[in-house]
């Protein structure tokens, strides 16, 4: 057995006795493959993330519309999650205000007009219209 000849695996042998051309074909596919495997693993990474984030972040604040009609709250309990805008529109021909004691104040409100606030404190608020006393509603912030 000579052992200066080169050991090849079948197939592999060039007509020139070489045997790098696949090889490096070899090569050259083991590191497409790592490069996907890599990209894949990134991906993974970055979905797990947007996933992390997704749940950690606080859920898109939302608007809350309450109408006042007739002399009346319009869903009269309103219940929000702290960060909601709750937004009163006045649907009366006549000024309203939402007030709550210790709480918030819109001041008047013209007919057609609207009034917002952003929960930023939790509880239970009751409010009411200062013009108009007899007109109650309660705001929930959980
Ligand atoms: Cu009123």
């Amino acid at each position: 057995m000579n052992a200066s000849t080169p050991t090849t695996v079948a197939g592999e042998r060039t007509p020139d006795g070489g045997c790098r051309t696949i090889d490096a074909t070899a090569l050259k596919a083991d590191l497409v493959r790592r490069r996907l495997l890599a990209a894949a693993g990134a991906a993974a990474v970055v979905a797990g993330f947007a996933g992390r984030r997704a749940r950690a972040a606080p859920a898109a604040a939302t608007v809350h519309t309450v109408r006042i009609d007739a002399f009346a709250f319009q869903p009269p309990v309103v219940t929000v999650d702290l960060g909601d805008t709750i937004r009163w529109r006045n649907d009366d021909p006549v000024p309203h205000t939402v007030t709550a004691k210790g709480g918030f104040d819109s001041g008047a409100i013209a007919a057609g007009g609207t009034w917002s606030y952003t929960a930023t404190q939790r509880g239970r608020f009751a409010y009411i219209c200062s013009f108009h006393p007899t007109m109650k509603g309660t705001l929930i912030v959980r």
